[in-house]
Formats: C-alpha cells, structure tokens, sequence
C-alpha cells in the first residue's frame, strides 16, 4: 500500500481536494498523512478540518502550531491574531466535535519507518525518544487538565533540552520544538525569532536537522512548517511546507517511492 505525506494545507481545501484526486488516481487506496497546520491563514479552514476528519481511518495527521493556536483562541487563552481566519470554526455548528477531534491528533507519527512531525527535533532525541515525549504532551492535551496546561503552554522558555526537566517546562520544550523549531544552536538552543531559509540562520544556529550528531538521523523524519525552506528530499529527511497558503504550492510525496505531486496556489496572504 502506498502512503503520501502531504504538507501544510492552512485551511487552503480548495488546493487539497485537487491534491486528493490526482493521488486518487494513482491509488484510490493510499493512506494520507499531513505534517500539521491544516487551519489558519488561508480562507476555507472549517472546509479543511471537516475534510480531513471524515477521511477517517485513510487519513492521520499531526499537530501544528496553527492547530494549536486554533484550540487556545476557541477557549479564550490566546487573543485571536489579524491575520486569523478561524472565525468560519469558530461559528460552525460542529465547532465542538472538531475542536475535540484536533485535540486528540498526535504530536508524531512513525509509518513506514519514517517519523512525522510537524516543525523540528532536538538534536539529542531519538526517534524512538520523540515518540514517547511526543505521547507524553498528548496524553495532557487528551487529559482532564488539557486547559490548565494550554494556559501555561505559550512561552520561550526553556529553550534547550534536559532530561530532567518535569511537568509544565517539560511540555512546554516539547511542544515548541515539534510544533515551532526551525533553528537550533550546535549544542540544543532553539530558536525562536529567524523564520528565513537553511542560509538564513542566526549566528551560531543551523537548521535543527544539520546539528552534527543528531541522534534521530537513522530515521527517515518528515516535517512541515518551514515554508522559506520548501521541498526538501534527503535519505534522511523530507521536508514538505511549499508555501501553499503564501501563493507556492501544496505537496504530497510518496512514501513508497518518493513520486512528488504538486498543486499550484493563489496567493491568500502576504508575508
Ligand atoms: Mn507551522
């Protein structure tokens, strides 16, 4: 069976139903990953969610950072941003059941032998190490205490990894390096300010997958997120955010065999 990972949609479903039917046609029966950030920015994110939900089992995805701004602004925590455009769910008369379907996606998925999340690693995590942080965070977002943790969830700090660290710090590093990280220092500082290209880094930092040493690099990971980066296909990467929302495109790549397939986008925002 094959298996395309498509990447960030950001509420663009126009783009993804013509992306579904021209995997369709190579195989009706290929299961669909997307990297995160299915709302936000773009115009038609309650189409997205409604989509992508009643995919069902043919389709898993994983948090993104828009995600899970989507459940702080529905629950008041956030401020909704200007360039939002979450009223449509917001308003929805099923806003509840997709609000609690979205909480309960994953943080990181392994298929195929290769590990999906939607931004970045620390360089001292294991695949199988992420897998068990990333259950840590979603048995809390899955839990009875999910709100008091979303209060707590926004923040920088702390900005590098330890084992030791516990509770809501512990969270908090997890979920802003799966769901925010682009760049990181050469001994596991992220950072949370460039959002430019591989070239574009802060003194110091390289993109998270450069960092010499990183202990996942014996998995395939594939990831979203990083639009100034695009379609990046590496032995032991892909990177899958081509900027649909900014006017790129939306790209889903193979699994089985790493066929790439593009839809063009009309640009809805301006960076
Ligand atoms: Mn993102």
């Amino acid at each position: 069976m094959n298996t395309f990972v498509i990447g960030d949609i950001q509420g663009c479903c126009d783009q993804l139903r013509q992306l579904l039917q021209l995997i369709d046609k190579e195989d009706p029966q290929a299961r669909v990953l997307f990297a995160g950030d299915l709302v936000n920015r773009g115009p038609k994110s309650l189409e997205t969610l409604r989509l992508v939900k009643h995919m069902g089992a043919r389709a898993s995805t994983v948090l993104g950072n828009h995600d899970l701004h989507l459940l702080a602004v529905a629950n008041g925590i956030r401020p909704a941003h200007r360039s939002d455009t979450l009223d449509d769910i917001l308003q929805a008369p099923d806003r509840e059941e997709l609000l609690d379907w979205l909480r309960h996606r994953p943080l990181a998925i392994v298929e195929q032998g290769h590990l999906l999340i939607h931004a970045g690693l620390f360089p001292q995590w294991t695949a199988a190490q992420t897998l068990s942080l990333a259950s840590e965070v979603q048995d809390i977002l899955r839990g009875p205490d999910w709100l008091d943790f979303l209060r707590q969830m926004y923040g920088n700090t702390p900005d590098r990894w330890s084992d030791d660290l516990q509770g809501v710090e512990r969270w908090r590093c997890v979920i802003n390096a799966l769901t925010r990280m682009r760049f990181c220092s050469f001994d596991g500082v992220m950072d949370f300010i460039s959002k430019d290209g591989a070239h574009g880094a802060p003194e110091g930092f390289l993109p998270w997958f450069d960092v010499a040493g990183r202990k996942s690099s014996d998995t395939t990971v594939v990831f979203g997120h990083w639009s100034t980066l695009g379609l990046l296909l590496r032995p032991d990467l892909i990177s899958l955010d081509t900027g649909c929302v900014w006017g790129g495109k939306l790209t889903a790549v193979s699994l089985k065999n790493r066929s790439v397939i593009q839809v063009d986008c009309p640009q809805q925002q301006r960076p």
